[in-house]
């Protein structure tokens, strides 16, 4: 139990909308299998509806979400100890998204930065579902009462609004009905920057392939890009505080520590001083070590998107029994007449 009383249960989601790439990878899905690993409850999401906030071509959101699938599997997480499921087929995630898209004030979506990136210029003609998407994305976890959240730095502020969620609608009624949720974003793989340019994220809507490593890229390709990613002239530091002003190679020590299970004091340990001529064929090996694995089960569980539907269609069983329930009382709270909790 958590200290308010909530049995502590994990919940994150990915979207279905490309690729997946080394940014979800270290950020999110190796992370999710260490929490499972770790024996609490885990609820992982493909979140097709996030998706949709901008176009998708239907064979392609199709595809992306069994691949999405494949790669969780691949990655190490297993349909038995962790419910796997797509967000479309549990139908309990809009319907307390709309509770809370009449909960959460226009100030507050205002304020996010991630629809300004995503809307651009052109905001006036950005879907209303981009906008609403942090309520969604609150719904999608306080659905299951989760009270743990593994994300990258880059949901932090939509974390952030899912807590001022809870509390208000816990203010609003007078309970403590929703848990104010912790997001986990710890360790090297939070943050996960662009090849070709260190202050950016590395994103799967970057126009520059160059940019990202892709879990489908192949041991040559993944080689051909830690090979060209930008650096400055200089070689490695041969301490940590050096690193500071050096975006780009702070990014290839953090992937690399990421990668290897290592701290960056015991990265900057083994490879301080040297050149990248000779760190980055290091950081290939490693890469490819570690993805080819997941790569070619990832390819392999493809072949059999029957077995992938079944094991969505059984985890979205699994996780509607627990949000219908928790459904119900928020609408019991709120005066809704319906069924009563027996
Ligand atoms: N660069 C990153 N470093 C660390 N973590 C990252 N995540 C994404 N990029 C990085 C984490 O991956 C999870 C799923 O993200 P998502 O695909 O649902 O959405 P996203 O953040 O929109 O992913 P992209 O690639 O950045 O997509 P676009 O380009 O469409 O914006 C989240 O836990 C996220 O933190």
């Amino acid at each position: 139990m958590t200290e308010a009383g909530f049995t502590p249960r994990v919940f994150s989601g990915i979207q279905p909308s490309g690729n997946l790439h080394l940014g979800n990878y270290l950020g999110a899905l190796k992370r999710f299998a260490d929490a499972q690993n770790k024996g609490v409850q885990s609820i992982y999401c493909m979140v097709d509806l996030h998706a949709v906030t901008v176009w998708q071509d239907p064979v392609e959101l199709r595809h992306s979400t069994r691949e999405l699938t494949a790669g969780f599997i691949a990655s190490g997480l297993d349909p038995a100890k962790s419910i796997l499921f797509n967000q479309s087929q549990v139908a309990e995630h809009t319907q307390l998204a709309w509770v809370f898209n009449c909960v959460a004030r226009m100030g507050w979506m205002q304020r996010m930065t991630q629809f300004k990136d995503k809307a651009g210029k052109n905001a006036q003609n950005a879907s209303l579902g981009l906008f609403a998407y942090p309520a969604l994305m609150a719904a999608d976890i306080l659905v299951y009462h989760a009270t743990h959240v593994p994300v990258g730095e880059d949901q932090k502020q939509h974390l952030e609004l899912t807590r001022d969620i809870a509390i208000k609608f816990n203010n609003d009624f007078g309970v403590d009905f929703f848990p104010i949720t912790e997001p986990v974003i710890e360790g090297t793989g939070t943050r996960v920057m662009s090849l070709r340019d260190g202050s950016k994220k590395m994103s799967k809507s970057d126009p520059s392939d160059m940019s990202r490593i892709n879990l489908t890229d192949d041991a040559d390709t993944i080689a051909r890009k830690i090979r060209k990613a930008k650096t400055d002239p200089e070689p490695l530091p041969s301490e940590v505080k050096g690193l500071e002003e050096r975006p780009e190679a702070r990014n290839l020590v953090n992937i690399y520590a990421a990668l290897a299970d290592m701290s960056v004091d015991q990265v900057m340990a083994e490879v301080g001083g040297k050149a990248f001529s000779e760190f980055k064929p290091m950081m290939a090996d490693l890469a490819v070590e570690k993805l080819a694995p997941i790569s070619g089960e990832m390819s392999r569980l493809m072949q059999d998107v029957n077995e992938i539907d079944r094991i969505l269609a059984e985890g979205a069983g699994r996780a509607r029994a627990i949000a219908a329930p928790i459904l119900r009382q928020t609408y019991e709270i709120m005066g809704m007449v319906g069924p009563r909790e027996i």
